[in-house]
């Protein structure tokens, strides 16, 4: 396990990586995307992507980011 300090650099690079244009929130097409490039199912990155987005708005800030893998 890493330390609490670098896994959160670990997540903002992982974010920043998500979120395509810059604008601070990833949203679900910027997640799918991403995953798409990885395989990952359609269905699997729509769940996953409603799990981090805690408020449901269709956008996830890092801070829900951060959440999510956290848990
Ligand atoms: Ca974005
Ligand atoms: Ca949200």
């Amino acid at each position: 396990m890493s330390t609490a300090k670098s896994s959160s650099t670990d997540l903002r690079s992982e974010f920043d990586r998500l979120d395509c244009d810059k604008d601070g929130f990833i949203t679900i097409q910027e997640f799918r995307a991403y995953y798409a490039q990885k395989n990952t199912d359609q269905s699997t990155i729509e769940k996953a992507f409603a799990e981090i987005d805690a408020d449901k708005d269709g956008l996830v800030t890092f801070e829900e980011f951060q959440r999510a893998y956290k848990q």
